[in-house]
């Protein structure tokens, strides 16, 4: 399901996401303000020691569009309220830090001049503020005194920040292509003492009319308690194409290296390029996309496992991305461990493991024109074994995420 206006979206597939921010100081995930219920003043310190010296944007931009991504998501502000840009509301930037600098224009600069669509992450919560409310997410929840802090924060003040500084972000950094609010729970924690936060509490409505006033044509994700042009499954794969009140809908899986989204120095347990790959064909197998997260560090830099993922996945990409861009759902039913991914009359078969000599394809007899690998375009002889049933000679070599290309000649009349 493509997005109607923004068909860019379904056609490129997998983009890249980047969670940066203080939290890459501490380097033990992104929540750790709330997980380590940090007070504000001892938490806002690491700002004293922010200075990403070696951050160029330019090598993102490279990285990702190596790695095959089109579109990238930057973390303009997480739920700690640090802001990367140049905001007026607040103090709380990376203007005044040891760094003193914009972070956000050059990172817009660098993806346009890659020609790369340009995304932000912005925060619908932040444990910074001192009128957003003390709620179950908050690191002050377990405070003696909390109820009474929350009778002097006034969530009105707090929503029109908000606003706020969405307005600043859409309106002085030119085209804006894609944003990712996160997140309102109000079906998520019911916290006994502080409750939910809901579409109300953000002003979503109002949000996202002033999102699409400020950007006609940008995109917005499904976080603000209202529809928005695409669903964010997140950490897991979908099981099919996603529905939504029985109507099929846009989707993007969004993903971790490694469990974490921001920089974790001491988490090793990273998923082998192989599992990213077969992530990717999984959800296109699925109409879905992939946005794949990185943590670069505090000094601005993507680790070496960041890296090597990426590299190994734009190796992949370089020979097999047709089978991905613009590709989705079959309308045919796979074997076992394989996806097929289909763009109009070619229909891409994904081996998750390699078979020893052939792979028996049902429903395909008679459909299929020639059969070849798409990485050498080598041909796979191919016999119709059983009425319904053609046999791929795949040969005895193996290959990590082998991807059989089948031509098919009509498959719509
Ligand atoms: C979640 C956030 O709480 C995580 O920190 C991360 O940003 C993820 C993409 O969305 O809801």
């Amino acid at each position: 399901m493509s997005i109607p206006h923004a068909p860019w979206f379904t056609e490129s597939r997998f983009g890249m996401f980047i969670h940066w921010g203080l939290y890459s100081l501490p380097a033990r995930h992104e929540w750790v303000m709330t997980n380590e219920r940090r007070q504000t003043s001892d938490y806002e310190r690491y700002a004293d020691f922010f200075d990403p010296d070696l951050y160029d944007p330019v090598t993102w931009a490279r990285a990702a569009k190596a790695a095959g991504m089109k579109y990238v998501v930057l973390t303009t502000k997480h739920h700690d309220g640090f802001c990367l840009w140049d905001s007026k509301l607040t103090d709380y930037t990376a203007v005044n830090t040891p760094y003193g600098r914009d972070l956000v224009r050059p990172y817009v600069d660098a993806l346009r001049a890659e020609g790369l669509k340009v995304g932000f992450y912005h925060s619908l919560l932040d444990w910074h503020h001192p009128d957003f409310p003390i709620d179950g997410h908050h690191p002050r929840r377990d405070d003696a005194d909390a109820a009474e802090q929350n009778a002097t924060r006034d969530m009105a003040v707090y929503r029109e920040y908000l606003h706020g500084q969405v307005r600043e972000l859409l309106t002085d950094y030119g085209k804006i292509d894609y944003l990712f609010y996160d997140f309102s729970y109000a079906n998520d924690v019911q916290h006994p003492v502080w409750g939910a936060k809901g579409r109300d509490d953000w002003g979503s409505e109002e949000l996202i009319s002033l999102t699409r006033r400020l950007q006609p044509g940008i995109i917005v994700n499904d976080r603000l308690d209202i529809p928005g042009d695409f669903v964010t499954p997140e950490q897991y794969q979908p099981s099919g194409p996603m529905e939504v009140d029985g109507r099929p809908v846009t989707w993007e899986a969004c993903q971790t290296l490694n469990g974490s989204w921001g920089y974790f120095r001491d988490n090793h347990t990273i998923k082998s390029t192989d599992l990213l790959i077969r992530m990717l064909i999984d959800g296109v197998s699925k109409d879905g996309n992939l946005l794949l997260n990185v943590g670069p560090t505090a000094r601005g830099t993507l680790d070496g496992a960041a890296t090597s993922a990426l590299e190994g996945i734009g190796e992949w990409m370089r020979l097999h991305d047709r089978s991905i861009y613009g590709a989705g759902a079959a309308e045919f039913v796979p074997p076992a461990d394989a996806r097929y991914t289909q763009r109009g009359s070619r229909l891409y078969l994904h081996l998750f493991a390699w078979p020893f000599e052939h792979v028996h394809l049902p429903g395909l007899a008679g459909k299929v024109a020639y059969a070849q690998l798409l990485n050498d375009a080598s041909e796979v002889p191919m016999a119709e074994i059983a009425p319904d049933t053609v046999a791929l000679t795949t040969g005895a070599g193996g290959q990590p995420a082998g991807t059989l290309t089948l031509t098919l000649p009509v498959l719509r009349p």
